[in-house]
């Protein structure tokens, strides 16, 4: 039976903290964390379906053309640690491929993980499952009962874009630590990465004309009036997804579309008309600039698999 563990979830008091200490900044932000509630999750998992939103599908193709050379690279009888691994579909596609003796996958909650955990114990009963609830991005911890031998982390949907390439630095360095853990080897990491493309394509992708990254955005307001007892108005604010060239990344902001001023129990922050709030960066890496912060990571060995159109991009790096 798979087994489930809970580490501690951030306090009520530090997320109201964290929170109004962005929206009260000059320039408001809020962290990308903030944008998955039940809904927002949903959302997300519409946008990937989107005609304009190409890693999804990009990524998948990538895996499904290369999965045996992807295997091969990687070895088999990891211990799979899959970071955000939501429904655990693009992990269990690999499954066969990749052949873990145990298979860790890791999401904020224990609650979005244990339906699909426990359907994929049942279809492959010899794989030991281990769901771990917790939030990596403030730094990464695993429970006694991941083997530390031959860890291999994955971490799809080039998810690592939404942190700063400082923070992403940071970030890569605590998996090389983790693979080394008690002395460990043979160790290494399989992403994917985002690539530097035409401004079009990228602002589509982040603008669509459905409006469900529009939907996504905004939903952010409707969590932070949980979260603070707040009373953003939804509709008094308007979705932006556009490409800044000069720093590779996508940018999203609300932008207010009226002088406002928002209330929660000991505070108030005046908005005036478009002035916006930064609620998340999507950071897009060129093939030899991602190589480049892997080894500064201290990864090597990197074997790297595209599509034709060298729109995303496949790593694998192992342990120097
Ligand atoms: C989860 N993450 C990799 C997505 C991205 O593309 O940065 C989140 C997203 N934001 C808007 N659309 C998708």
């Amino acid at each position: 039976m798979a087994q489930f563990i809970q580490l501690v979830e951030q306090r009520k008091q530090s997320v109201e903290d964290e929170l109004l200490a962005g929206l009260t900044a000059p320039q408001a932000t809020t962290s990308p964390k903030y944008l998955y509630d039940a809904l927002g999750s949903k959302l997300f998992e519409a946008i990937c379906e989107l005609p304009e939103y190409y890693p999804t599908r990009t990524e998948a193709e990538i895996f499904h053309k290369h999965a045996q050379e992807i295997a091969d690279a990687c070895g088999t009888g990891a211990t799979l640690i899959d970071l955000g691994a939501g429904n655990c579909a693009k992990a269990a596609s690999l499954f066969p491929y990749l052949q873990p003796t145990q298979y860790v996958p890791v999401d904020i909650s224990i609650d979005f993980l244990s339906d699909a955990v426990s359907r994929l114990q049942q279809r492959f009963p010899a794989i030991d499952m281990v769901g771990v609830g917790t939030d990596f991005s403030a730094g990464l911890v695993l429970p006694e009962t991941v083997r530390s031998a031959q860890r291999l982390f994955f971490y799809p949907g080039s998810s690592i874009g939404n942190f700063t390439p400082d923070e992403a630095l940071i970030f890569l360095r605590q998996i090389k630590a983790a693979c080394e853990q008690d002395g460990a080897k043979g160790g290494g990491l399989l992403i994917g990465v985002d690539l530097v493309k035409e401004n079009t394509i990228l602002s589509a992708a982040y603008d669509d004309a459905l409006g469900v990254t529009a939907s996504f955005n905004l939903n952010l307001l409707q969590h932070l009036n949980r979260l603070l007892d707040a009373d953003f108005d939804v509709r008094e604010w308007r979705h932006r997804g556009f490409f800044n060239e000069k720093l590779s990344r996508v940018e999203m902001h609300l932008e207010a579309a009226s002088d406002q001023t928002v209330r929660w129990p000991d505070g108030v922050r005046r908005f005036e008309r478009g002035e916006r709030i930064h609620t998340e960066n999507s950071y897009k890496y060129s093939r030899q600039g991602f190589i480049s912060l892997l080894n500064a990571a201290g990864f090597g060995n990197v074997t790297t698999w595209s599509d034709p159109q060298q729109w995303f991009m496949v790593c694998h790096a192992r342990l120097v």
